[in-house]
């Protein structure tokens, strides 16, 4: 995967994505990263690139030309034109399908705005993608560029290994994932769930089934509703409404999830089982 990014800030680009899994994969080969910066392109060459806002409104707005500019010499460069992804709180939001769906491009170019945004004009006419990372604004498009790299990056051959690959199934399988515990067996007090030391691989794999689906009841309910439920799966859920005795060694009143199910999670439940 090549990444191409198109920012008035290189070095944040640079610094982030070079560090930890990705900056090892940028070493290693499986990712490349170049960045651009669109200041290099200004018009008069006095490095400006901004500009005030027909009609008036707070703010500045990247001007059309500059960008354009960056872009054309790229793709010049590379002889070819890979999709161009511009991040704005206005573009659709980003999850795990669209990653996936983009970690099978070869290419991807980045344009991240800044100030209170860039000229319609040179979206029309370079941009194939908006997308947003959420319902919260930033300051600039740089962080959502790096979080979409980071998200893309675990999809791509090489850049995991294969200890890490296996790691952070939510979502993957549609559930969130269950809780993690390493030595000591009691920190302040607190002890690891005994299921966990037991030995006995079937109940653990019950355990986390079922702590995942707490977890994603309480936290992600609107997740289950596209999850399959087997029948150990239901029962295990049918217990949560029949009054929180054990079920599994997952006691519905412990301290992982804190307390027993809300009024509103027993209605959401109730409803998810009739079905
Ligand atoms: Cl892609 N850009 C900015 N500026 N803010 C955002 C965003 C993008 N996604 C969520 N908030």
């Amino acid at each position: 995967m090549n990444y191409y990014v198109l920012t008035l800030f290189p070095e944040m680009i640079e610094n982030g994505m070079n560090t930890s899994i990705t900056g090892r994969a940028i070493a290693g080969g499986s990712l490349s990263l170049e960045t651009v910066n669109i200041r290099d392109y200004s018009l008069s060459g006095n490095g400006r690139i901004d500009d005030y806002p027909y009609g008036g409104g707070a703010g500045m707005v990247m001007q059309a030309e500059p960008i354009c500019r960056a872009y054309e010499d790229l793709v010049r460069r590379l002889g070819k034109q890979p999709r161009v992804v511009y991040l704005t709180p206005q573009g659709r939001v980003f999850d795990q399908h669209m990653a996936e769906e983009l970690a099978r491009e070869e290419e991807l170019i980045f344009l991240c705005g800044h100030y209170e945004g860039v000229d319609e004009r040179v979206i029309e006419e370079i941009v194939t993608d908006q997308v947003s990372i959420g319902d919260y604004v930033l300051t600039g498009g740089e962080l959502p560029a790096m979080v979409m790299m980071d998200a893309i990056a675990r999809m791509v051959p090489g850049v995991l290994s294969n200890q890490e690959s296996g790691q952070y199934e939510s979502f993957q399988d549609g559930l969130l994932e269950y809780p993690q515990y390493s030595r000591p067996e009691e920190w302040r007090g607190k002890q690891v769930p005994p299921v966990l030391l037991s030995g006995h691989h079937g109940n653990v794999d019950r355990w986390r089934r079922d702590q995942s689906l707490l977890r994603t009841l309480k936290n992600r309910p609107e997740l289950l509703t596209s999850v399959e439920l087997d029948k150990k799966d239901r029962k295990f859920l049918q217990s949560l409404l029949d009054g929180g005795e054990m079920m599994n060694d997952t006691d519905v009143s412990d301290c992982t999830l804190g307390g027993g199910l809300t009024e509103e999670e027993e209605k959401f439940l109730a409803k998810l089982l009739a079905i």
